[in-house]
């Protein structure tokens, strides 16, 4: 069970399987969505943080670890990057990435909870920075799985899921049906990815993630990397495409412009944390 306890002393923690992920700090906003528990936070260490449900999302000083690694993959591989779908990722983190690429000329996100996107642009102005005003971004307010199952078929260059675990309302963002969705919609040269959990603290949810992918689109891997405030830090995200492994070859010219102002990401890191695959998991994904 995970759970927050958020006036623990100056201390805000996330509980996971018998460990606590915690962060010195103190509560800014707590409240209810009609989706789930929304906390804020202002920690010594990282600035400003979010919680949704006791779980942690991200924070000012450490989300690049996460956003980079979810984005550029993906849009330095793709055939092409000018249509992009963001699913979720209402703190504004994954948008502000896509959108560094200048190939980017029209994103859809679509975030269930309308309130994790107001306290986000309240409090955590910087993860989306610019992104909120720049005409190529659409925001709707709704529901992910569906607007997947309602697009037209290919429909984007990009599919981009930033959920939270698989529990409350991102629960139906690792299925099987979604993911087909996923692949119906993307063009041609398309790359799908999402966050698929930790090797460690999720070892379950990251195995069956992954093995799905692979069924669904034919080539899919994971890359292993690290969120320092996550349960066990250790991080992964899986990338998929139709076509061949080829968000593993970026573009070199887009990975040079892109690299250049990133704090984690190059083609060099993104080769070893491909690469990076604990025995463990290549044993289980050949069984
Ligand atoms: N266990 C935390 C998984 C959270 C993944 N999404 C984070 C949102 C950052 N944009």
């Amino acid at each position: 069970m995970t759970k927050a306890s958020a006036a623990n002393g100056g201390w805000i923690d996330e509980h996971h399987e018998g460990v606590r992920y915690g962060l010195a700090g103190r509560v800014l906003v707590e409240e209810q969505s009609d989706f789930q528990r929304i906390t804020v936070i202002e920690s010594e260490r990282y600035g400003k943080g979010l919680l949704l449900d006791g779980c942690w999302m991200t924070a000012e000083h450490q989300e690049r670890h996460y956003h980079e690694s979810l984005v550029h993959p993906a849009l330095c591989a793709a055939a092409a990057n000018e249509r992009i779908l963001v699913i979720g990722g209402g703190d504004g983190g994954t948008a502000r990435e896509c959108l560094r690429h200048p190939g980017v000329q029209h994103l859809d996100m679509v975030e269930i909870d309308g309130r994790v996107v107001e306290l986000s642009q309240k409090h955590l102005a910087s993860l989306g920075g610019g992104c909120w005003q720049d005409p190529r971004f659409h925001l709707t307010v709704g529901d992910g799985i569906a607007w997947a199952a309602d697009c037209t078929h290919a429909s984007y260059d990009v599919v981009i899921v930033d959920g939270s675990d698989p529990a409350g309302p991102a629960e139906g963002l690792f299925n099987r049906s979604f993911f087909e969705h996923c692949r119906r919609i993307l063009r041609p040269g398309g790359v799908f990815a999402t966050q698929s959990e930790s090797p460690e603290a999720f070892l379950k949810v990251h195995i069956e993630t992954v093995r799905l992918l692979k069924d669904v689109f034919g080539h899919a891997d994971p890359l292993y990397g690290w969120v320092p405030m996550y349960p066990s830090g250790w991080w992964s995200w899986t990338f998929a495409a139709v076509d061949g492994p080829r968000y593993r070859h970026p573009d070199p010219e887009r990975a040079a412009r892109i690299a250049a102002a990133c704090e984690i990401w190059s083609p060099r890191w993104q080769s070893g944390a491909f690469e990076a695959m604990p025995a463990f998991i290549e044993r289980e994904l050949l069984a």
